[in-house]
């Protein structure tokens, strides 16, 4: 959409003198939909960071409503989504089709006056700038300004002087870090790249992540969490269990983050290269995530299960779990994030690559 053909969406105060009259389309309908919308709103976050959920409430007007875009001297045009769709059905139905084109124009303005309140009100989301990168990934993993990532069939590659390199072999999740790149396959065998060869490594993961120093980690197909320090990559290798169950889990120097079948939200501390089970147990941490991937300078960022991307704030040595989500705008819906080096690569829902910072 918008964003990946690099058009700008711009905030419509141009258009503002257009307010007045459109103030009265307002009609008691959408004030019985707000207090509803809010309502659910309410028990999904569950009380928790309220000035996160009146923005994803917003956006979630404007997504619903109409994208107002600007492409170069093309002037503007109206992005429909499909629930907009159904917005404007219901208007024809009510207004017939010669007042359709009125109340289209009246949502539009909705739109951009809630984008203009939205800038005004929150300080505590923000806007990506992101292009998109060629090429079509199911996931993908950076570190040390390495990319590796996996498409829909398990094919690897690797991002070389902006071109992407197929790796020979099949992976349904690939990772790289300081540990180095490891990856699992469709039957949940594990490999770790040596002298450009995958070599197997006893054990079975669903997903595994070489973000920690000098140890991986991942999870099994049950949720069983497992780690492998650099000291026991040995004959025979010795997995160690850690206590707890997670669908996805990344590490970093601060320690290592990971979300259950439920999307909570959890982080383990006192991760060591000699002590990769860390000194437990599991610390729930406020929120509600699919994924999430923390960066080789222990910034976390997630994707929850609408698409939206978050990041985690206040993370220092001294506070490791850090102190709340911070809602990252843009376009589109995503489902795979990971940092490295200023850049966020982003995996939308349909497979497109973007580059955000
Ligand atoms: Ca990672």
């Amino acid at each position: 959409m918008g964003c990946r053909k690099s058009l700008k969406v711009y905030i419509l105060d141009a258009r503002l003198d257009k307010f007045k009259e459109n103030v009265g389309a307002y009609s008691e309908e959408q004030g019985e939909r707000f207090h509803q919308d809010i309502l659910d709103f309410e028990r999904r976050y569950q009380g928790q960071y309220n000035e996160y959920m009146t923005g994803e409430y917003i956006w979630g007007l404007i997504r619903e409503m109409y994208v107002v875009a600007f492409m170069g001297n093309t002037g503007w045009f109206e992005v429909p989504t499909p629930l907009a769709g159904a917005l404007v059905q219901r208007e024809t139905q009510r207004h017939g089709d010669t007042e359709t084109r009125r109340h289209r124009e009246s949502a539009v303005m909705r739109a951009c006056v809630i984008a203009v309140l939205l800038q005004l009100l929150l300080s505590d989301s923000q806007a990506m700038q992101c292009r998109e990168v060629a090429g079509q990934l199911r996931q993908i993993d950076v570190s040390g300004g390495q990319v590796f990532g996996t498409n829909a069939d398990d094919a690897i590659f690797t991002l070389y002087r902006d071109c992407w390199t197929q790796v020979p072999g099949a992976l349904k999740h690939i990772t790289v870090g300081p540990s180095g790149i490891w990856g699992v396959n469709s039957t949940n065998a594990i490999f770790k790249l040596v002298n450009a060869n995958w070599v197997q490594v006893p054990g079975q993961l669903n997903q595994i992540d070489a973000g920690g120093v000098q140890f991986v980690a991942g999870v099994n197909t049950s949720n069983n969490i497992r780690c492998l320090g650099q000291r026991y990559l040995g004959s025979p290798v010795f997995w160690q269990d850690i206590p707890g169950s997670l669908k996805y889990c990344s590490c970093g120097p601060q320690g290592c983050w990971g979300v259950d079948n439920s999307e909570n939200i959890y982080v383990l501390l006192g991760v060591t290269t000699q002590q990769c089970q860390g000194t437990g147990p599991w610390q729930q941490v406020n929120g509600s995530l699919s994924m999430l991937e923390v960066g080789s300078d222990g910034s976390v960022y997630g994707v929850n299960h609408a698409g939206d991307i978050y990041h985690r704030d206040g993370i220092t040595s001294s506070n490791p779990a850090g102190t709340g989500w911070t809602f990252l705008r843009e376009c589109g819906k995503s489902k795979h994030v990971s940092f490295d080096q200023g850049h966020l690569w982003v995996i939308t829902q349909d497979n497109q690559i973007m580059d955000c910072s």
